[in-house]
């Protein structure tokens, strides 16, 4: 991690005991403390996803991983506002669908909490964002389904795609790498269906 001193204008590497790497992952300012929860170390929602709280204090220059109890499972692809000194994590990307779930943090006492169930909500999604205006929170967009051929899984399509696509069939990729969930052609794998897929989108040819 890099923690920028404001009005230094540099960066500082911080070092000692810190998360493990990832993406898909958000971090929030709480009380003057950073907190991260969730991502995933593999772009691919088949690998285990995380579900560790972590904090870092500017103060003691030092990370220290949470353990409340009753987390959520593990997501990516969520959106995250805070409020009241609390986290709330939006929605996102299980590993085996879209989640509509939101879920609270809070770090005095260091617990979670999932709000009542039964309330109208949005449709499940991932790739959205959420702000607060006064006492409401916000959302918008995002995505109700993994994107066909978002194989980096990061919630668009580009030439990134195309060319994991041609390193799976070279064999200069695993498959075991990558996001498989918007497999194409639902046969398991990443063959040219895929490159072209994604090429076709790129050149206008169909819509993802
Ligand atoms: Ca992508
Ligand atoms: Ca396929």
């Amino acid at each position: 991690m890099l923690a920028p001193y404001v009005g230094a204008d540099e960066w500082q590497q911080v070092t000692g005991v810190m998360p493990q790497a990832r993406y898909g992952h958000q971090m929030v300012n709480i009380a003057g403390n950073a907190y991260i929860f969730g991502g995933a170390a593999q772009l691919s929602v088949r690998c285990p996803l995380a579900n560790d709280i972590w904090k870092y204090s500017p103060d003691e220059d030092m990370w220290e991983e949470i353990s409340p109890n009753d987390p959520p499972g593990g997501k990516i692809a969520y959106s995250v506002i805070t409020y009241s000194d609390k986290m709330y994590t939006v929605f996102g990307q299980n590993p085996d669908s879209m989640s509509s779930e939101l879920w609270t943090y809070e770090p005095w006492p260091r617990t979670w909490e999932e709000p009542p169930q039964g309330l109208t909500k949005p449709t499940a999604r991932a790739y959205h964002t959420t702000v607060v205006s006064g006492d409401k929170m916000l959302l918008f967009g995002g995505s109700p389904q993994p994107l066909n051929g978002d194989l980096d899984n990061n919630g668009t399509i580009d030439i990134c795609d195309a060319i994991i696509a041609l390193q799976v069939i070279s064999g200069m990729k695993s498959l075991s790498a990558i996001n498989l969930q918007p497999d194409i052609n639902n046969d398991g794998k990443v063959s040219l269906e895929e490159a072209i897929y994604v090429l076709q989108v790129l050149s206008g040819l169909r819509n993802p």
